[in-house]
């Protein structure tokens, strides 16, 4: 039976989720897989997990795949700096989404920290996937959906993040930096009144993939429902290649909707979320989303046809 009517614009995997809970060592007590970042090394997807236990301690765990849909979960997840007291006092209650970018051999993981002082954004820094440097946290509290660009941009890094700017909403704003620690010259780049289906917040999801046309952002939008809860849904939308605070095409519909079972029902219901994306050689685009932020699951799409989309022709 079709309970959704209404296709949409970019293809589920057929056997969505692709990890669980369930793929991890029984004595973590792992209870869900969702948001997590994604990357290539030495020929291999790279899955960063954010993970959660039954009393919901965070972990980043590192899984490998050959092929980009079945993942193999190392044996243990990765050490965090629980010793350093500045990581002690601002990530105290939960990290998490984490949003790979590699620029030149370096790969940097963004992501939320969480607090009795609000939220931040965080950086780490690795070149093997086996040590890691903390780079410290790297934005005001009220902060987070820190998506770095994989290039410099007019000679400074560049970043989309998502500052509270209004009562539990947000819009997305873009800023840069000299050296990834300090941030400025932020401009607010989408507001959430911009987008019809998304009035409560607009964020960046994965970190944006560069194209001729320009960077393709995939972005996370929410909207109430029935003043009782929140709906997370993934937009997509074209940044000028030169100056990114200029959106030149947006798809006036979302791209993917919450409508599958495990994307309605889990800990948070009526959540996709994404956090990474993979752009292939040959034009396919692997979206790796969140659902219910519960499990792991992947969509496919095609540059060309993000870009048909962002300029409302699909
Ligand atoms: C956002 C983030 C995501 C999460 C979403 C829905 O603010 O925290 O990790 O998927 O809320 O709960």
């Amino acid at each position: 039976m079709e309970i959704y009517a209404g296709r949409d614009l970019i293809q589920r995997y057929e056997n969505n989720p692709i990890l669980t809970a369930g793929d991890f060592p029984e004595e973590f007590h792992i209870a869900h897989c969702f948001n997590s970042g994604i990357t290539k090394y030495n020929g291999k997807y790279l899955m960063l997990c954010r993970l959660e236990d039954i009393g919901l301690k965070p972990y980043f765990w590192i899984t490998e795949s050959e092929d980009g849909i079945n993942f193999t979960p190392r044996e243990k997840p990765i050490d965090m700096p629980i010793d350093h007291p500045v990581w002690q006092k601002y990530a105290s209650i939960n990290y998490y989404d984490p949003r790979i970018t590699q620029i030149g051999d370096r790969y940097y993981i963004m992501h939320a920290c969480h607090s009795e002082y609000d939220c931040r954004i965080s950086l780490f820094q690795t070149q093997d996937w086996e040590q890691f440097e903390w780079m410290g946290f790297v934005s005001d509290p009220g902060n987070r959906n820190g998506a770095l660009f994989p290039e410099k941009i007019n000679g400074l890094f560049a970043r989309l993040d998502r500052p509270m700017t209004s009562w539990d909403g947000g819009d997305m704003w873009l800023s840069y930096s000299p050296d990834l620690i300090h941030w400025g010259q932020s401009t607010c780049v989408m507001r959430t009144s911009d987008i019809s289906w998304a009035w409560a917040k607009v964020g960046a999801g994965a970190p944006p993939i560069k194209t001729e046309k320009g960077w393709l952002n995939i972005f996370h939008g929410v909207r109430t429902q029935c003043k009782s809860h929140y709906v997370y849904q993934l937009g997509v939308c074209l940044h000028d290649l030169a100056d990114p605070s200029r959106i030149i095409a947006c798809c006036e519909k979302p791209i993917l909707r919450p409508i599958e079972p495990f994307e309605l029902i889990g800990q948070t219901p009526s959540v996709v979320f994404t956090a990474g994306v993979i752009a292939e050689e040959n034009g396919e685009v692997k979206i790796y989303y969140g659902g219910a932020d519960t499990v792991q699951c992947l969509a496919f799409s095609t540059i060309d046809e993000l870009l048909a989309m962002c300029f409302n022709r699909i």
